[in-house]
């Protein structure tokens, strides 16, 4: 075996995770290198579940109960939900889980005289995918807590996506693959399951400034409003774009990532802030693109700069390489 793939084989999750801390004191890093192996962990748990899930009486379909985004909730939505919950209980880490699945935050009360952190997270973000086998994932987001323990509202989460400490995902695809940010640089990791660890991918991933592929639900075309459908006709008309749309964002927000180009969730007639949720899918991922050199709009303002009115509060999303977004963003701003 040449030397190099051992050095590889042995720079895990856990060892790049405690190689990015200058900037943190001893005790934060020791914190957020425990959530990190955590959530390690969870998305393990996760990923074995649905490389068997069509095997396993019960694992797939719908529990028949509606979320409080007014969705039919899978199955898989909430093993994954109840996945996070089991993990950080006793971690002594986070006492706050805020999640897609969840209407209140969810306490774990015996962590919380020690543990500052709070968990945002969209557990199986894709659903739609799960039955099919297609690529799913989960994404997450790490914050302080700042406010009053057991506040229901949990208000003190109301506030713009600069607060994250550290934001992630993991895409569930023919390998599983775990990115994450601590805001030096974005990292990818694939899971090696003959030895159960996250190994490094590439460091420092960057977008490049322009990219060929838009990503976009073009069935919503009559429901947007006429600013993105001349963007879609510019792009319709001019050679080197290519579109692909998996259903599933971190799907499609991974190959942008990787190759360039914009994934777009606008607002719809139905929906005027669009699908997306700010602070479980969308700033997350911003926190991301922006560390990766790329832009994350909601069409007039930087994503990031969003302080939403509720835990569940929902913003239109354009993000990708700079230059596309910005194109998108100048349609915008004309109409
Ligand atoms: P989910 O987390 O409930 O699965 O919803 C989010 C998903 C995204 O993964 C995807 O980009 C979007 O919803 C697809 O929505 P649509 O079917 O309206 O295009
Ligand atoms: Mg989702």
């Amino acid at each position: 075996i040449p030397e190099y793939s051992l050095d590889r084989d042995c720079t895990t999750l856990s060892r790049h995770v405690l190689q990015q801390f200058s900037t943190f004191t001893a005790a934060e890093a020791q914190d957020i290198s425990a959530i990190m192996n955590r959530i390690a962990l969870a998305a393990k748990l996760i990923s074995r579940r649905l490389s068997r899930a069509g095997l396993m009486a019960g694992a797939l379909g719908f529990t028949g109960e509606t979320n409080v985004q007014g969705e039919s909730v899978k199955k898989m939505d909430v093993y994954a939900n109840e996945v996070f919950i089991s993990v950080f209980k006793q971690s002594g880490l986070v006492c706050r889980l805020a999640s897609e699945e969840m209407e209140q935050p969810y306490y774990i009360p015996e962590n919380c005289p020690i543990g500052r952190y709070t968990l945002l997270y969209d557990p199986i973000d894709g659903s739609s995918n799960v039955d099919i086998n297609l690529n799913v994932g989960s994404i997450f987001a790490i914050r302080q807590q700042e406010g009053d323990d057991f506040d229901p509202q949990a208000k003190d989460l109301l506030q713009h996506g600069d607060k994250q400490i550290a934001a992630g995902y993991i895409l569930y695809g023919p390998s599983t693959i775990l990115v994450y940010s601590l805001g030096k640089g974005v990292h990818s990791f694939i899971l090696d399951p003959s030895l159960g660890e996250f190994i490094l991918a590439e460091e420092n991933i960057t977008i490049p400034q322009h990219g060929p592929v838009y990503s976009v639900n073009e069935g919503n075309y009559w429901q947007w409003e006429e600013s993105i459908r001349e963007y879609i006709r510019y792009v319709h008309r001019h050679d080197g774009y290519t579109a692909r749309y998996s259903g599933a964002l971190v799907g499609d927000f991974h190959r942008i990532l990787m190759q360039g180009g914009v994934f777009l969730y606008p607002g719809t007639n139905k929906n005027p802030e669009g699908k997306l949720r700010l602070l479980y899918e969308s700033a997350p991922l911003a926190f991301l693109m922006e560390k990766a050199n790329g832009k994350a709009s909601t069409g007039t303002e930087r994503l990031l700069d969003i302080v939403p009115k509720k835990l569940h509060a929902r913003t239109p999303l354009f993000i990708g390489s700079k230059e596309d977004v910005e194109l998108v963003e100048s349609f915008i701003a004309d109409w």
